[in-house]
Protein backbone atom coordinates (compact mmCIF):
# COMPACT_ATOMS: atom_id res chain seq x y z
CA UNK A 1 0.00 0.00 0.00
CA UNK A 2 1.34 3.44 -0.78
CA UNK A 3 -0.18 6.52 -0.60
CA UNK A 4 -0.86 8.46 -3.47
CA UNK A 5 0.14 12.41 -2.84
CA UNK A 6 -1.79 14.74 -4.19
CA UNK A 7 -2.07 18.42 -3.37
CA UNK A 8 -5.71 18.05 -1.26
CA UNK A 9 -2.98 16.08 1.09
CA UNK A 10 -1.47 18.65 2.91
CA UNK A 11 2.22 18.51 3.89
CA UNK A 12 3.74 19.65 7.35
CA UNK A 13 6.15 22.30 7.56
CA UNK A 14 8.27 19.20 9.19
CA UNK A 15 7.48 16.42 6.52
CA UNK A 16 10.73 16.92 4.78
CA UNK A 17 12.49 16.41 8.27
CA UNK A 18 10.66 13.71 9.68
CA UNK A 19 11.35 11.83 6.49
CA UNK A 20 14.85 12.78 6.87
CA UNK A 21 15.03 11.55 10.31
CA UNK A 22 13.55 8.00 9.36
CA UNK A 23 9.66 8.39 9.14
CA UNK A 24 8.03 5.71 7.25
CA UNK A 25 4.46 5.58 8.67
CA UNK A 26 1.75 7.86 8.38
CA UNK A 27 -1.24 8.36 9.45
CA UNK A 28 -3.76 11.09 7.97
CA UNK A 29 -5.44 13.77 10.27
CA UNK A 30 -7.42 16.91 9.43
CA UNK A 31 -6.04 15.99 5.45
CA UNK A 32 -2.73 16.01 6.40
CA UNK A 33 -0.16 13.41 6.81
CA UNK A 34 0.49 12.61 10.24
CA UNK A 35 4.05 10.58 10.88
CA UNK A 36 3.38 7.76 13.12
CA UNK A 37 6.54 5.72 12.86
CA UNK A 38 10.25 5.47 12.67
CA UNK A 39 11.26 2.02 12.59
CA UNK A 40 11.45 1.35 16.50
CA UNK A 41 8.11 1.35 18.31
CA UNK A 42 9.13 -0.10 21.50
CA UNK A 43 12.65 2.22 21.78
CA UNK A 44 10.58 5.18 20.89
CA UNK A 45 7.57 4.45 23.87
CA UNK A 46 10.69 4.35 26.25
CA UNK A 47 12.58 7.45 25.46
CA UNK A 48 9.07 9.36 25.64
CA UNK A 49 8.52 7.67 29.46
CA UNK A 50 12.33 8.13 30.20
CA UNK A 51 13.77 10.77 28.40
CA UNK A 52 12.36 13.42 25.24
CA UNK A 53 10.45 13.35 21.79
CA UNK A 54 10.19 15.04 19.21
CA UNK A 55 7.10 15.03 17.14
CA UNK A 56 5.36 16.32 14.25
CA UNK A 57 1.80 17.50 15.64
CA UNK A 58 1.07 20.25 12.51
CA UNK A 59 -1.70 18.10 11.90
CA UNK A 60 -3.03 19.71 15.03
CA UNK A 61 -4.76 22.88 12.79
CA UNK A 62 -5.96 25.79 14.60
CA UNK A 63 -8.89 27.70 13.33
CA UNK A 64 -8.53 30.99 14.68
CA UNK A 65 -11.32 33.36 16.01
CA UNK A 66 -10.55 36.75 14.94
CA UNK A 67 -12.93 39.78 15.84
CA UNK A 68 -15.14 41.82 18.09
CA UNK A 69 -17.14 39.09 18.68
CA UNK A 70 -14.40 36.26 18.97
CA UNK A 71 -14.76 35.70 22.48
CA UNK A 72 -18.32 34.78 22.21
CA UNK A 73 -17.94 32.82 19.20
CA UNK A 74 -15.71 30.60 21.50
CA UNK A 75 -18.27 30.58 24.28
CA UNK A 76 -21.01 29.58 22.03
CA UNK A 77 -19.07 26.42 20.75
CA UNK A 78 -17.79 25.36 23.55
CA UNK A 79 -19.15 23.85 26.78
CA UNK A 80 -17.00 24.68 29.09
CA UNK A 81 -17.34 28.52 31.01
CA UNK A 82 -14.21 30.58 29.61
CA UNK A 83 -15.20 33.63 30.69
CA UNK A 84 -12.21 33.73 33.41
CA UNK A 85 -10.03 32.38 30.89
CA UNK A 86 -6.65 34.78 30.39
CA UNK A 87 -5.02 35.78 27.45
CA UNK A 88 -1.81 33.84 27.53
CA UNK A 89 -3.73 30.72 28.64
CA UNK A 90 -5.18 27.78 26.99
CA UNK A 91 -8.36 25.12 28.09
CA UNK A 92 -9.32 21.82 26.76
CA UNK A 93 -12.72 22.70 25.41
CA UNK A 94 -15.40 20.51 23.96
CA UNK A 95 -17.43 21.38 20.72
CA UNK A 96 -20.79 19.77 20.98
CA UNK A 97 -23.36 19.46 18.03
CA UNK A 98 -27.14 21.10 18.94
CA UNK A 99 -27.97 17.60 20.35
CA UNK A 100 -24.78 17.32 22.75
CA UNK A 101 -22.84 14.83 20.33
CA UNK A 102 -19.00 15.53 20.84
CA UNK A 103 -17.71 16.91 17.61
CA UNK A 104 -14.25 17.33 18.13
CA UNK A 105 -11.96 18.30 21.91
CA UNK A 106 -9.55 20.91 21.00
CA UNK A 107 -7.14 23.27 23.48
CA UNK A 108 -8.21 26.55 23.40
CA UNK A 109 -5.56 29.61 23.41
CA UNK A 110 -7.12 32.54 24.18
CA UNK A 111 -4.29 35.12 22.41
CA UNK A 112 -6.57 38.12 22.81
CA UNK A 113 -10.20 39.65 23.90
CA UNK A 114 -9.94 39.73 19.76
CA UNK A 115 -8.31 36.22 19.25
CA UNK A 116 -8.30 32.96 20.16
CA UNK A 117 -7.15 29.48 18.26
CA UNK A 118 -9.00 26.23 18.14
CA UNK A 119 -6.51 23.65 17.97
CA UNK A 120 -8.22 21.10 16.84
CA UNK A 121 -8.51 17.02 16.97
CA UNK A 122 -9.30 15.52 13.37
CA UNK A 123 -12.78 16.85 12.20
CA UNK A 124 -13.47 20.22 10.29
CA UNK A 125 -14.40 22.89 12.55
CA UNK A 126 -13.53 25.27 9.88
CA UNK A 127 -17.02 25.27 8.42
CA UNK A 128 -18.91 24.49 11.12
CA UNK A 129 -17.68 27.83 13.25
CA UNK A 130 -17.65 29.97 10.18
CA UNK A 131 -21.80 28.99 9.86
CA UNK A 132 -21.99 29.90 13.49
CA UNK A 133 -20.81 33.51 13.52
CA UNK A 134 -22.86 33.82 10.06
CA UNK A 135 -25.74 32.67 11.27
CA UNK A 136 -25.83 34.65 14.75
CA UNK A 137 -24.54 37.10 13.47
CA UNK A 138 -21.17 37.63 14.62
CA UNK A 139 -18.19 40.25 14.18
CA UNK A 140 -15.58 37.37 14.01
CA UNK A 141 -13.81 36.11 10.70
CA UNK A 142 -12.77 32.76 11.09
CA UNK A 143 -9.63 31.00 9.03
CA UNK A 144 -6.47 28.72 9.56
CA UNK A 145 -3.42 30.63 10.25
CA UNK A 146 -0.18 29.31 9.14
CA UNK A 147 0.79 27.64 12.49
CA UNK A 148 2.25 24.53 13.11
CA UNK A 149 2.95 22.36 16.07
CA UNK A 150 5.81 20.72 17.34
CA UNK A 151 5.85 18.76 20.28
CA UNK A 152 8.51 17.90 22.91
CA UNK A 153 7.42 15.57 25.21
CA UNK A 154 9.14 13.37 28.12
CA UNK A 155 10.56 14.19 31.59
CA UNK A 156 13.69 15.45 29.85
CA UNK A 157 11.12 17.82 27.59
CA UNK A 158 11.93 20.95 30.19
CA UNK A 159 15.82 20.91 29.77
CA UNK A 160 15.64 20.44 26.11
CA UNK A 161 12.73 23.83 25.97
CA UNK A 162 14.99 25.64 28.96
CA UNK A 163 18.11 25.08 26.43
CA UNK A 164 16.46 26.46 23.56
CA UNK A 165 14.19 29.57 25.30
CA UNK A 166 15.86 30.25 28.85
CA UNK A 167 15.20 29.01 32.25
CA UNK A 168 11.91 31.27 31.64
CA UNK A 169 9.78 28.27 30.16
CA UNK A 170 10.31 26.44 33.53
CA UNK A 171 7.74 28.69 35.06
CA UNK A 172 5.12 28.26 32.60
CA UNK A 173 1.79 26.88 33.83
CA UNK A 174 0.01 23.69 32.10
CA UNK A 175 -1.57 25.11 29.07
CA UNK A 176 -0.33 28.86 29.64
CA UNK A 177 2.18 30.26 25.80
CA UNK A 178 4.05 32.62 25.44
CA UNK A 179 4.83 34.25 21.73
CA UNK A 180 8.49 33.90 21.40
CA UNK A 181 10.91 33.00 18.68
CA UNK A 182 14.49 29.81 18.66
CA UNK A 183 16.87 31.62 17.31
CA UNK A 184 15.17 34.40 14.70
CA UNK A 185 12.22 31.39 14.14
CA UNK A 186 8.77 32.97 15.54
CA UNK A 187 6.66 30.84 17.41
CA UNK A 188 4.82 30.28 20.52
CA UNK A 189 5.87 28.10 23.32
CA UNK A 190 2.91 26.59 25.38
CA UNK A 191 3.32 23.89 28.10
CA UNK A 192 0.83 20.86 26.71
CA UNK A 193 0.77 17.94 24.70
CA UNK A 194 -1.24 14.47 24.28
CA UNK A 195 0.81 12.56 26.73
CA UNK A 196 1.14 12.42 30.46
CA UNK A 197 5.08 12.76 30.37
CA UNK A 198 5.14 16.43 30.74
CA UNK A 199 6.40 18.76 27.84
CA UNK A 200 5.94 21.50 25.24
CA UNK A 201 4.04 22.54 22.54
CA UNK A 202 5.95 25.02 20.24
CA UNK A 203 3.95 25.80 17.41
CA UNK A 204 5.80 27.80 14.47
CA UNK A 205 4.30 30.58 13.20
CA UNK A 206 6.27 30.71 9.90
CA UNK A 207 5.39 27.44 7.98
CA UNK A 208 8.82 28.27 5.97
CA UNK A 209 11.25 27.48 8.56
CA UNK A 210 9.55 24.27 9.63
CA UNK A 211 13.09 22.12 8.41
CA UNK A 212 15.11 25.11 10.58
CA UNK A 213 12.83 24.79 13.80
CA UNK A 214 13.00 20.79 12.93
CA UNK A 215 17.35 20.87 13.12
CA UNK A 216 17.12 23.50 15.79
CA UNK A 217 15.50 21.83 18.48
CA UNK A 218 17.38 18.33 17.37
CA UNK A 219 20.75 20.20 17.67
CA UNK A 220 19.08 21.35 21.12
CA UNK A 221 18.29 18.16 22.36
CA UNK A 222 21.40 16.09 21.44
CA UNK A 223 22.45 16.20 25.23
CA UNK A 224 19.21 14.71 26.51
CA UNK A 225 19.37 12.10 23.43
CA UNK A 226 16.42 13.44 21.66
CA UNK A 227 14.58 11.18 18.97
CA UNK A 228 11.73 11.57 16.30
CA UNK A 229 8.46 10.20 17.40
CA UNK A 230 4.62 10.52 17.40
CA UNK A 231 1.41 11.04 19.38
CA UNK A 232 2.09 7.48 21.01
CA UNK A 233 -0.79 5.56 21.16
CA UNK A 234 0.19 2.64 24.07
CA UNK A 235 1.16 6.07 26.15
CA UNK A 236 -1.90 7.72 25.93
CA UNK A 237 -4.07 4.29 26.59
CA UNK A 238 -2.13 3.78 29.87
CA UNK A 239 -2.65 7.58 30.82
CA UNK A 240 -6.74 7.92 29.57
CA UNK A 241 -6.28 10.25 27.26
CA UNK A 242 -9.41 10.38 24.60
CA UNK A 243 -8.79 10.11 21.08
CA UNK A 244 -11.90 11.84 19.17
CA UNK A 245 -12.84 9.81 16.39
CA UNK A 246 -11.13 6.87 17.57
CA UNK A 247 -13.26 6.85 21.06
CA UNK A 248 -15.90 8.28 19.59
CA UNK A 249 -18.88 7.70 17.53
CA UNK A 250 -21.57 10.05 16.16
CA UNK A 251 -23.58 9.56 19.40
CA UNK A 252 -20.93 9.85 21.85
CA UNK A 253 -21.70 13.02 24.12
CA UNK A 254 -18.75 14.30 27.06
CA UNK A 255 -20.13 12.82 29.69
CA UNK A 256 -19.51 9.51 27.97
CA UNK A 257 -16.05 9.89 27.90
CA UNK A 258 -14.97 11.56 31.05
CA UNK A 259 -15.38 15.07 29.62
CA UNK A 260 -17.97 15.56 31.80
CA UNK A 261 -15.96 17.75 33.84
CA UNK A 262 -15.45 20.35 30.73
CA UNK A 263 -19.62 21.20 30.79
CA UNK A 264 -20.15 23.45 32.89
CA UNK A 265 -24.15 23.23 32.77
CA UNK A 266 -24.91 26.84 33.83
CA UNK A 267 -23.32 28.35 30.92
CA UNK A 268 -25.70 30.43 28.79
CA UNK A 269 -28.28 29.06 26.62
CA UNK A 270 -26.52 30.44 23.42
CA UNK A 271 -24.10 27.40 23.85
CA UNK A 272 -24.66 24.79 21.36
CA UNK A 273 -25.79 21.68 22.67
CA UNK A 274 -25.80 22.91 26.56
CA UNK A 275 -29.76 22.18 26.48
CA UNK A 276 -29.56 18.70 25.25
CA UNK A 277 -26.33 18.47 27.99
CA UNK A 278 -28.38 19.32 30.67
CA UNK A 279 -30.94 16.62 30.10
CA UNK A 280 -28.77 13.94 29.03
CA UNK A 281 -26.91 15.21 32.34
CA UNK A 282 -30.09 14.84 34.61
CA UNK A 283 -30.97 11.42 33.18
CA UNK A 284 -27.78 10.09 33.08
CA UNK A 285 -25.73 9.13 29.62
CA UNK A 286 -26.52 5.73 27.98
CA UNK A 287 -22.67 4.68 28.47
CA UNK A 288 -19.33 5.21 30.23
CA UNK A 289 -15.72 4.88 29.16
CA UNK A 290 -13.62 1.77 31.38
CA UNK A 291 -10.59 0.14 30.84
CA UNK A 292 -10.66 -3.35 29.73
CA UNK A 293 -7.51 -5.74 31.04
CA UNK A 294 -7.78 -8.64 28.50
CA UNK A 295 -6.75 -12.29 29.56
CA UNK A 296 -3.37 -13.55 28.47
CA UNK A 297 0.38 -12.32 27.93
CA UNK A 298 1.08 -12.23 24.66
CA UNK A 299 1.35 -8.95 22.81
CA UNK A 300 -1.52 -8.64 20.29
CA UNK A 301 -1.17 -5.89 17.63
CA UNK A 302 -2.85 -2.23 18.16
CA UNK A 303 -6.16 -2.83 16.30
CA UNK A 304 -7.86 -0.35 13.82
CA UNK A 305 -11.41 -1.54 14.47
CA UNK A 306 -14.11 -1.36 17.54
CA UNK A 307 -14.28 -4.70 18.76
CA UNK A 308 -17.95 -6.07 20.68
CA UNK A 309 -17.55 -6.30 24.24
CA UNK A 310 -20.21 -9.37 25.58
CA UNK A 311 -21.14 -10.01 29.00
CA UNK A 312 -23.07 -13.76 28.67
CA UNK A 313 -23.30 -13.71 25.31
CA UNK A 314 -24.93 -10.40 24.93
CA UNK A 315 -23.63 -6.99 23.65
CA UNK A 316 -22.87 -4.52 26.02
CA UNK A 317 -20.69 -2.10 24.22
CA UNK A 318 -17.32 -1.87 22.39
CA UNK A 319 -13.32 -1.67 22.65
CA UNK A 320 -12.68 1.39 21.17
CA UNK A 321 -8.34 1.11 20.85
CA UNK A 322 -6.12 -1.15 22.55
CA UNK A 323 -2.49 -1.70 22.71
CA UNK A 324 0.16 -4.27 24.46
CA UNK A 325 1.25 -1.90 27.38
CA UNK A 326 4.62 -2.72 28.38
CA UNK A 327 4.39 -1.42 31.94
CA UNK A 328 1.72 -3.42 32.83
CA UNK A 329 2.62 -6.43 31.09
CA UNK A 330 -1.21 -6.64 29.11
CA UNK A 331 -3.02 -5.86 26.21
CA UNK A 332 -4.99 -3.11 27.99
CA UNK A 333 -7.95 -0.71 25.98
CA UNK A 334 -10.70 1.65 26.31
CA UNK A 335 -14.53 0.34 26.52
CA UNK A 336 -17.63 2.66 25.74
CA UNK A 337 -19.82 0.03 27.78
CA UNK A 338 -23.50 0.49 28.81
CA UNK A 339 -23.68 2.03 32.06
CA UNK A 340 -24.60 -1.11 34.34
CA UNK A 341 -21.45 -2.76 33.18
CA UNK A 342 -19.31 -1.54 35.97
CA UNK A 343 -15.09 -1.89 36.97
CA UNK A 344 -14.87 -5.39 38.55
CA UNK A 345 -17.20 -6.88 35.74
CA UNK A 346 -15.64 -9.70 33.61
CA UNK A 347 -16.85 -9.64 30.19
CA UNK A 348 -15.45 -11.05 26.71
CA UNK A 349 -14.26 -9.15 23.81
CA UNK A 350 -14.84 -10.72 20.26
CA UNK A 351 -11.68 -10.21 18.39
CA UNK A 352 -11.68 -11.71 15.11
CA UNK A 353 -13.84 -14.59 15.67
CA UNK A 354 -11.94 -15.38 19.25
CA UNK A 355 -13.40 -14.31 22.64
CA UNK A 356 -10.93 -13.05 24.84
CA UNK A 357 -12.14 -12.35 28.66
CA UNK A 358 -11.16 -9.59 29.88
CA UNK A 359 -11.76 -6.85 33.49
CA UNK A 360 -13.33 -3.73 33.25
CA UNK A 361 -11.81 -1.45 35.51
CA UNK A 362 -11.38 2.12 36.05
CA UNK A 363 -9.57 4.49 33.86
CA UNK A 364 -6.65 5.72 34.02
CA UNK A 365 -4.73 2.59 33.83
CA UNK A 366 -1.16 4.23 35.14
N1 LIG B 1 -2.32 19.74 21.65
C1 LIG B 1 -2.76 20.67 20.77
N2 LIG B 1 -3.79 20.46 19.96
C2 LIG B 1 -4.42 19.27 19.99
C3 LIG B 1 -4.02 18.25 20.89
C4 LIG B 1 -2.93 18.51 21.73
N3 LIG B 1 -5.45 19.04 19.14
C5 LIG B 1 -5.92 17.70 18.95
C6 LIG B 1 -5.97 16.91 20.23
N4 LIG B 1 -4.69 17.04 20.93
C7 LIG B 1 -7.09 17.42 21.11
N5 LIG B 1 -7.35 16.57 22.24
C8 LIG B 1 -6.75 16.73 23.47
C9 LIG B 1 -6.99 15.77 24.44
C10 LIG B 1 -6.43 15.91 25.70
C11 LIG B 1 -5.62 16.99 25.99
C12 LIG B 1 -5.37 17.93 25.01
C13 LIG B 1 -5.96 17.80 23.76
C14 LIG B 1 -5.01 17.17 27.32
N6 LIG B 1 -5.67 16.71 28.39
C15 LIG B 1 -5.15 16.77 29.74
C16 LIG B 1 -5.73 15.59 30.50
O1 LIG B 1 -6.71 15.02 30.05
O2 LIG B 1 -5.16 15.25 31.50
C17 LIG B 1 -5.47 18.05 30.46
C18 LIG B 1 -6.89 18.46 30.46
C19 LIG B 1 -7.26 19.51 31.51
O3 LIG B 1 -6.97 20.69 31.35
O4 LIG B 1 -7.86 19.14 32.51
O5 LIG B 1 -3.96 17.76 27.45
O6 LIG B 1 -2.47 17.66 22.55
N7 LIG B 1 -2.13 21.84 20.73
Amino acid sequence: MEIFQTTRLRCSPFYDATIAAGAEVFSVYNRMLLPCGYGDAEAEYWRLLRGVSMWDVAVQRQGELRGADAGRLAQILTTRDISTTEAGRGKYAPLCSHNGVLINDPVLLKLADDRYWLSIADSDILFWARAVAAERGLNARVFEPDVSPLALQGPKAEEVAAAIFGDWVRELKFFAFRETQAGDIPLIVARSGWSKQGGFELYLTDGSRGGELWNLVSEAGRPWDIGPGYPNGTERIESGLLSWGGDTDDATNPYEVRLGKYVDLDVGDEVIGIKALREIHARGAARHQLGLLLDGDEPSPPHALWYSVRRESKHVGDMTCGTWSPRLKRNIGFALLARDILPGARVEVLKDGDEIGADVVELPFL
